[in-house]
């Protein structure tokens, strides 16, 4: 097969590929965009109680990994800015984070989860917790089950933060995959900050990959906000663990381009960090991209804003509507219960 892109950028078969990957990649970013500005303008219409997360500034990070992967056969275990990637992977999850915000009966969790740690396990997307760290040996339990079932050809991508490369639990897991080589994919989304922590006092190594590497994983970098190079690595990752070469650990530049949540307003974040990354905003860059490619014209691109604004319209519109439950014949078993689909 004829390789177009090597090395730092990774492998894409034939521009095809690469092309098809752009598209969709693209697609689940603007769709995931257009969901974080009308779940934020209902949060400040205070129509939405609790935390309300967004993932600008992660989106080709996001979506640049699920692109690669197989529902119903891989892993994908989403940190809490993954709506591009949980878009690239299903884009019911528009609706399904709707129903989530809202506390819609029909649900994967029934209304019993207030936002974005909601799971499909049974499609290979584990419900993440909040507790740092935690969800990364539930992924290498997953991927240790294939292994024992005999499933081949099988990759789990677990998405963390650089701050969550602190967590205890977060460098069992590492240790545990890293002994077994299980095909995981670990992708530390390096957004500058943990909360209002800046990377200055998270960690006195040089890079975040050198904590990879001190496990014994493959490793390496991207600029998270580069959606071709993104893909590029990411491809290779995928690859590399699905061909059974053991974990990859793949570390992805970017800002956090909101509050941690949307209560707050990240005044901590300097101007001059803003003002650097404001000029790699994700989906300008993807943009500019694809238009250089001769892959999407204006046109397609004003048409294609035009169906995500109304995709998460209608999506909002059906949550909303939707009942919440009856905490007086609401079973609560986390595990054998069963959402009532619609
Ligand atoms: C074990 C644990 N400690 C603290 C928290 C509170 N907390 C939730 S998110 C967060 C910051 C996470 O930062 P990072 O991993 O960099 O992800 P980001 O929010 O930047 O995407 C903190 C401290 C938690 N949920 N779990
Ligand atoms: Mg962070």
């Amino acid at each position: 097969m004829r390789l177009i892109r090597r090395g730092r950028e990774g492998i894409m078969r034939d521009v095809s590929e690469l092309k098809e990957a752009a598209l969709r990649a693209y697609r689940a970013m603007c769709m995931a965009r257009a969901f974080d500005v009308k779940v934020s303008s209902l949060y400040k219409a205070g129509k939405i109680f609790g935390g309300v997360f967004l993932g600008k500034g992660h989106e080709a990070i996001s979506a640049g990994s699920a692109v690669f992967l197989k529902p119903g056969r891989d892993v994908y275990n989403p940190f809490i800015r993954e709506m591009a990637g949980r878009c690239a992977w299903d884009e019911s999850a528009v609706l399904e984070t709707a129903r989530s915000y809202f506390g819609s009966v029909h649900g994967f969790m029934g209304g019993k989860d207030g936002n974005v740690h909601w799971g499909m396990p049974a499609q290979g997307v584990p419900a993440p917790v909040s507790h740092l760290g935690a969800m990364l040996s539930v992924v290498a339990g997953m991927m240790f089950a294939k292994r024992m079932r005999g499933d081949r050809d099988c990759v789990g991508v677990a998405n963390i933060g650089d701050g969550a490369t602190s967590v205890g639990a977060a460098h069992e897991a590492f240790n545990l995959m890293a002994v077994e080589k299980l095909p995981i994919v670990v992708i530390v989304s390096n957004n500058q900050y943990a909360y209002s922590t800046p990377n200055s006092q998270e960690f006195a190594c040089e890079s975040l990959s050198d904590r990879g590497r001190g496990y014994g994983m493959a490793t390496c970098e991207c600029d998270g906000t580069d959606l071709l190079q993104t893909l590029g690595v990411m491809q290779r990752a995928i690859a590399a663990a699905r061909a059974g070469e053991g974990p990859q650990w793949v570390v992805a530049d970017t800002l956090r381009m909101c509050g941690h949540g949307e209560h707050d307003d990240a005044s901590y974040i300097p101007d001059e960090v803003r003002a650097k990354y404001a000029q790699k905003e994700p989906l300008a860059v993807a943009r500019r991209q694809l238009a250089e490619q001769g892959w999407l014209t204006e046109q397609e691109d004003a048409a294609l804003q035009e169906e995500m604004r109304e995709f998460v319209q209608k999506a909002f519109a059906r949550a909303q509507r939707e009942a919440t439950p009856d905490p007086r014949i609401l079973d609560w078993n986390a595990v054998s219960w069963k959402p009532e689909r619609a």
